[in-house]
């Protein structure tokens, strides 16, 4: 190799960005995309024989070996995880720092970023706050500033849903510090209420995870949690956003131009509330918070997707085995819905998902589906401009797509450490043939070529998407003046 070779040319693709695909080679050096369109010579040649040449995927919302209060660990590590992004074209993921009662942030954070040195791909984390105490609120700045440039909150779950006054601490604190927040949206008393009922009228099966948690649950948070935005004026992402009578309130928040982005998941594009009533503990394998909706409800999230309202579709990988503990019949196979663990795997099946149900049946183009996936994700949570797109100093994050290939899901295909998938069987069109991370090959026809450890953490700095807009009630803040 001559000093002026490039690393790595991939010639005859079709590129994909976020703004046009066209016909271009690229060229790589040192991890970067250093070349576009011409490309010189390189010390190694990859023919991508007309396939589409795609950014990786980056997945902003995947519980990886996060830290369950009284649970361990998750099924999922960063290297099993990893494997399965890398299978399904995703090259970066943002998984979770929990928190919880007896442990200092500080141990979690570092016993977070012991396991992150295990991953296959690259990654950072949200920091959850589940009790904004005096001593967690002053905790993030170093979170922060260390690059862990997120927060997360639950609106809803026994141990981890915030007080209202607890969420305006935490949206105040991010303000000042610079920190996006990512909001899960559903109200604690009205499903504890709702799931009380259930169970006294002897309605304890799965399905009835769907009835505890209406859409107008789910509403009422979304638009609380957009309403404190406004007050603090504290940009946030609603997560998981599973049907469009959500997304308007979305909708009306940007049409008034707050700072409020809304995420959905492939389990609210292809599942519905009938999976849960599958035979026995079938149903299990479908249970997810927000709960999927109806069949047809998928079609108004695709309308808030096409409109942009809904401009990143996540994973929310979150991985329970069928059986085991933790596992979804931790609690017996005849434990009532609220006592299974909610939550589906899908970290690696997320792209083929969205590229099947939306390109290949003509509901987003290639460039959105490059926004969905990469792009809208990697800016909002200030990965961006390293990662996300294909462009001139870019990470050489790539994956080469064969549009054409119809693949039915399987488990094994996905690599991942979970025992079921939910979309077992599903046929799609649309399918990862290789993966590249920074350059390097890290997944051909399945097999998954880089080994653990592989993965860098992405330390996120300030970033204007997280910044505030500057308009506030009478001009005061008070995030200033009482933490
Ligand atoms: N819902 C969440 O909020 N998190 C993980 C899994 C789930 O279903
Ligand atoms: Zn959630
Ligand atoms: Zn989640």
């Amino acid at each position: 190799m001559t000093a002026s070779e490039l690393d790595l040319a991939i010639r005859g693709g079709r590129l994909v960005t976020s703004s046009g695909t066209f016909e271009a080679d690229l060229g790589i050096s040192n991890g970067t995309i250093v070349q576009i369109g011409r490309v010189g010579a390189a010390a190694e040649t990859m023919d991508a024989n007309g396939l589409l040449i795609l950014p990786g995927g980056v997945d902003t919302h995947c519980h990886l070996d996060q830290v369950e209060p009284g649970m361990g660990y998750g099924a999922e590590s960063f290297a099993s995880g990893g494997r399965s992004a890398l299978a399904g074209g995703t090259t970066s993921a943002i998984s979770f720092i929990a928190q919880f009662p007896g442990a200092p942030l500080k141990d979690i954070v570092a016993e977070s970023h012991k396991r992150g040195q295990r991953s296959r791909i690259d990654y950072s984390f949200h920091q959850i706050i589940t009790d904004a105490s005096d001593e967690a609120i002053a905790a993030i700045p170093e979170i922060v500033a260390s690059g862990v440039r997120s927060l997360k909150v639950f609106l809803t779950y026994e141990d981890a849903h915030v007080t209202d006054r607890e969420f305006l601490r935490v949206l105040a604190a991010a303000r000042r510090e610079g920190a996006m927040v990512a909001v899960h949206c559903e109200n604690y008393d009205a499903i504890g209420w709702l799931t009380e009922a259930l169970i006294a009228d002897g309605k304890v099966a799965p399905k009835y995870h769907a009835w505890s948690r209406p859409k107008v649950v789910e509403r009422e948070a979304t638009y609380r949690a957009i309403a404190f935005s406004e007050l603090v004026d504290q940009p946030i992402q609603v997560f998981h956003v599973s049907c469009a009578e959500v997304a308007e309130e979305i909708e009306r928040a940007q049409r008034r131009g707050l700072k409020v982005w809304g995420e959905t998941c492939p389990q609210y594009l292809v599942l519905t509330e009938n999976d849960m009533d599958r035979p026995g503990f079938e149903g299990a394998k479908y249970m997810c918070s927000p709960s999927p909706r109806e069949p047809g409800d998928a079609d108004g999230l695709w309308e808030m997707i096409r409109r942009g309202v809904i401009d990143v579709v996540s994973s929310d990988h979150s991985a329970f085995n069928t059986t085991g503990n933790p596992g979804k019949d931790m609690n017996g196979r005849d434990a009532p819905f609220r006592d299974i663990p909610n939550g589906v795997p899908g970290v690696g099946s997320r792209m083929p998902i969205v590229f099947s149900e939306g390109v290949s049946k003509g509901r987003i183009s290639l460039e959105q589906f490059v926004q969905i996936t990469a792009t809208n994700p990697a800016r909002l949570y200030g990965l961006a401009p390293r990662k996300g797109d294909i462009a001139i100093g870019a990470d050489a994050d790539i994956v080469f797509w064969d549009a054409e290939r119809t693949v039915t899901i399987t488990n094994d295909r996905l690599q991942h450490a979970v025992d079921y998938t939910p979309y077992e069987g599903l046929k799609v069109k649309g399918w990862p043939v290789a993966t590249l991370l920074r350059g390097q090959l890290a997944m051909r026809d399945g097999e998954i070529l880089l080994g653990e450890g592989a993965g860098e953490f992405l330390a996120r700095a300030p970033y204007e998407m997280a910044q505030p807009t500057g308009r506030l009630a009478h001009g005061f803040d008070a995030s200033r003046v009482r933490p």
